[in-house]
């Protein structure tokens, strides 16, 4: 199979100055017509040919415009290569495509009924033969011809500058996008949508148009979305002095989409799942989400369509950077510390394990077979974290000269990574040669600290090291430049003010140390108590150390860091060293031990405090996944840690069932559903206390929890009383079930929460029967990658003991579906195989039932690229 590298980037011969498409649209035959003007690149041979990309498609004319003779030209391999009559000239090219076979969801295609578009990576090529590579920049001009009756809204980038109508029943609409994109920023919309229209001045005083597109049904579901990209607009100006440039702002939410959304130059599509919001279809984690997914893609009209990338190995620059500016924005509109805290959660439980494993890639990767199978968690969250570092390192207002210089240097261009990180250090005058490295080693560095107190001389002596574990293709690794915040807490909790022996100042009560050496030690002077340290602080990097602490310094910051972050990091050790110690025990002796004092006094002070944001405290309670503490293992047991984990929560629920009652009657409202970050913090308590009641269901708590399903008005609630009550197999589950039906059927939203819920709450072998009698249920359907993953993934991600089923039927669930998905829907198929990769962290029993199955896919004939790509790097 074609590896690309990035080592074999060559500029385009030819760029595109302006390029004309017409299209008729008909679901099965739609004819597309490309006016494309070519110009030799200046630095190009005048012997060069044209290469253009096409996949799965056939031209019904090519020619060259005010020329008669026809082109001579070949097809070979999706390129079509063209011998170019001149240094400049305008191709005229036909293809006529199927949207409504188009079951990849790539390209152009169909979803409910209307015609819809992804081109980001290489969908354009499905579309017409185009130079298909992000650092070919034209104007576009667009017009869209189709039945008016049918599809009365046509929708492209740019501004609508013509419509006619055609008069045998159909009509057209013209757009022009002023400014220069990659094909990949294309996009096309025709369909029957309602419409929400809405206004926003920029600081500029552009007066801007707001447009949220969906079905009819779901119109009303679109405010939360329209006032979250209000506050998104408003932030980068007041944040980045960047405002929209254009005269319409478009959204258009689709239901059968591969992505979350997509940042098309002035036309986003979003999968609905980060559009529509309201009560009874969106939790409260959903609408917080709507907001950080709307704010992601308008951000991206700066960094990724004004500054896009010149290759896909630069996709952080656009992504990582995005991520990290759309992290900002909610931690500034919801809750610093929850939004960090969340941050670094989805960081452990994708980017580590995913950097841990077979298929670990740089955050500037040098190569891939499908790029499709690159918009990872390194891709993303990682960069952003780089991103943060870079932050961290310079400061805010440096920081944002650096941006500043960014967008200055390279508006309208298709930059690299080290152009950003150029800007950043011409911006600081720091060398920044050492922190390139974050982009090209792979792998999680790991730190451990030691330290010393000296009381005679007040001396704090704190050492600590660095090491990155090896990962495919890069054995030894460099040590990388690293930040940690850190202080020295008092015993009261306090940080005491730091002063470095042979400093010149001062550092007051936190600093950053840079670690850029394999060892450093720092010693601190002036230390009247002995401390304890709080280190990367606010998770000042994306490593992983062990700060050599014993259970009572644990127990004490989780209790007082003034840290948000670290006092909830603090617990999560203490919380992971307790059930590792347990499953260590309970391996030993055949039986589960009791639940330590140490760890239940520790917990009981934290649920008993008074102080913290119940958002917060929610986070302080919850034990890490299973799929978390399995990480911390050589060779992982799901089933034993699974068993283990429910042991604590059975044995602290009991404990403190008083408390338990108590928080859940403190946070339980009566008052309709209205979203806020305050609310939803409240809910997500009293949820939480609901759910650790629920391990030991008695009368009273069945009681509560039936009462909360029935009154309330919102899916947060629903969810929040039905899954525990699943999970502990209470016998009016079958008829919740039915009514949770009910509530949730017009909306496949809703739907699709009503479908993971289940396979994700039933243990046992049981969820496997109920999860394939799920997949033929009406309302299912293979072609809506948002049914496949509330099934297939909830099952196979979120249901350890059901997927990890020894005797490998899980397994085989997720690799027939695979199998049978990769034909129509490569991109989701190789996304399931993830599920796969860590198969050896696991014990042999299951490694072995793992690699089997993964063996029976690379078998499977004619596996796309996207699949075989992700299963021969797992079985390398
Ligand atoms: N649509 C994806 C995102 O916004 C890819 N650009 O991240
Ligand atoms: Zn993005």
């Amino acid at each position: 199979r074609k590896v690309h590298n990035l080592k074999a980037y060559r500029p385009p011969h030819f760029l595109v100055e302006q390029v004309t498409l017409t299209f008729e649209l008909d679901p099965s035959a739609t004819r597309v017509e490309a006016l494309t003007h070519f110009k030799r690149h200046p630095d190009a041979p005048t012997d060069a040919p044209l290469q253009l990309h096409g996949e799965e498609l056939q031209p019904e004319l090519l020619e060259i415009v005010g020329q008669q003779e026809r082109p001579h030209y070949h097809i070979e391999n999706d390129r079509l290569t063209l011998t170019p009559p001149a240094e400049s000239f305008t191709l005229r090219c036909v293809t006529r495509i199927a949207p409504d076979k188009n079951s990849a969801l790539d390209g152009l295609y169909i979803s409910g009924g209307m015609f819809c578009t992804q081109c980001e990576a290489e969908g354009f090529r499905k579309i017409t033969y185009y130079p298909d590579r992000p650092d070919v920049m034209a104007k576009f001009r667009v017009t869209l011809i189709a039945e008016a009756q049918q599809y009365p809204i046509l929708l492209s980038n740019g501004d609508k500058v013509a419509t006619a109508d055609l008069g045998d029943g159909r009509h057209s609409a013209t757009y022009e996008d002023p400014y220069p994109k990659p094909s990949y920023l294309f996009a096309l919309v025709a369909g029957d949508l309602a419409l929400l229209e809405d206004h926003y001045t920029t600081a500029e005083g552009r007066k801007v148009t707001l447009q949220l597109y969906s079905e009819h049904h779901s119109i009303d579901q679109c405010g939360h979305a329209m006032q979250a990209l209000k506050k998104a607009m408003q932030w980068e100006e007041s944040r980045y002095g960047l405002s929209y440039d254009l005269n319409t702002y478009m959204i258009v939410a689709v239901g059968n989409f591969n992505m979350g959304a997509m940042e098309n130059k002035g036309l986003n599509i979003f999968n609905t799942k980060y559009v529509l919001a309201a009560p009874h279809v969106a939790t409260d984690a959903e609408y917080e989400a709507v907001e950080g997914v709307i704010a992601h893609e308008y951000f991206h009209n700066w960094t990724g369509n004004r500054i896009t990338c010149r290759d896909w190995f630069q996709l952080s620059l656009k992504e990582g950077l995005t991520v990290y500016r759309d992290q900002s924005f909610s931690a500034d509109i919801v809750s610093g510390s929850v939004q960090r805290i969340q941050d670094v959660r989805l960081l452990r439980n994708h980017q580590f394990p995913e950097d841990a494993g077979p298929t670990a890639h740089p955050v500037q990767p040098e190569s891939y077979i499908e790029i499709n199978n690159f918009y990872t968690s390194t891709i993303y969250n990682k960069g952003a974290e780089v991103i943060r570092m870079l932050e961290t390192l310079l400061g805010w207002p440096i920081f944002r000269q650096g941006m500043d210089l960014y967008v200055a240097r390279h508006d309208g261009q298709a930059a690299t990574v080290e152009q950003f990180i150029c800007c950043m250090e011409d911006a600081s005058g720091r060398d920044l040669g050492q922190f390139r490295l974050w982009y090209v080693q792979a792998g999680t560095p790991e730190l451990t600290f030691n330290s010393l107190y000296y009381p005679e001389s007040q001396r704090y002596v704190l050492n600590v090291t660095q090491v990155c574990p090896p990962t495919p293709g890069q054995l030894s690794k460099a040590p990388m430049h690293i930040p940690i915040r850190m202080a020295l807490l008092d015993p009261d909790g306090q940080p005491q003010s730091l002063k470095l022996v042979d400093g010149e100042q001062v550092l007051g009560a936190e600093t950053v140390l840079e670690l850029t050496t394999g060892e450093a030690t720092y010693t601190f002077e002036g230390v009247s108590k002995a401390p304890t340290p709080s280190l990367m602080r606010g998770f000042s990097a994306p490593v992983k150390w062990d700060a050599a602490l014993d259970r009572e310094a644990l127990a004490f910051l989780w209790a007082n860091d003034n840290d948000p972050f670290n006092r909830w990091e603090s617990g999560q050790i203490l919380a992971v060293e307790t059930i590792l110690d347990m499953v260590g025990l309970t391996q030993q002796n055949g039986e589960l031990p009791d639940l330590p004092e140490s760890f239940a006094h520790a917990f009981e002070t934290i649920i008993k405090d008074g102080k913290s944001e119940p958002a917060l405290l929610a986070l302080s309670l919850s034990l890490p996944t299973t799929g978390y503490i399995m990480d911390r293992m050589d060779k992982a047991d799901p089933h034993l840690v699974y068993r283990v984990r429910q042991h604590v929560r059975q044995a602290v629920a009991s404990r403190f069932r008083p408390l338990f009652l108590s928080l859940y009657g403190r946070h339980y409202s009566d008052e309709p559903y209205h979203y806020s970050p305050a609310n939803a913090g409240a809910r997500a308590l009293k949820n939480l206390a609901l759910d650790y009641l629920l391990e030991n269901p008695e009368p009273t708590v069945l009681a509560l929890a039936h009462k909360q399903f029935h009154q309330a008005d919102n899916i947060t609630d629903w969810l929040g009383a039905y899954g525990p009550l699943l999970r502990c197999g209470s016998p009016s589950s079958s008829e919740l079930t039915h009514i949770l039906y009910t509530r949730c059927k017009d909306s496949a939203n809703a739907l699709d929460k009503w479908f993971s819920t289940q396979v994700t709450m039933v243990a046992g072998p049981e969820a496997l029967s109920l999860a394939k009698a799920l997949t033929q249920h009406p309302d299912f359907s293979w072609s809506t990658p948002n049914k496949v993953r509330a099934v297939v993934g909830s099952f196979s991600g979120a249901n350890p003991t059901a997927f990890h089923a020894i005797d490998g039927s899980g397994y085989g669930f997720l690799q027939e579906v695979i199998a049978q998905l990769d034909e129509k829907n490569p991109q989701l198929a190789a996304r399931l195989c993830t599920y796969f990769t860590r198969w050896r962290r696991m014990v042999p029993e299951l490694s072995q039932p793992m690699q089997n199955a993964l063996q029976r896919l690379l078998d499977t004939p004619n596996l796309s690229n996207d699949t075989y790509e992700i299963v021969s790097k797992s079985l390398a």
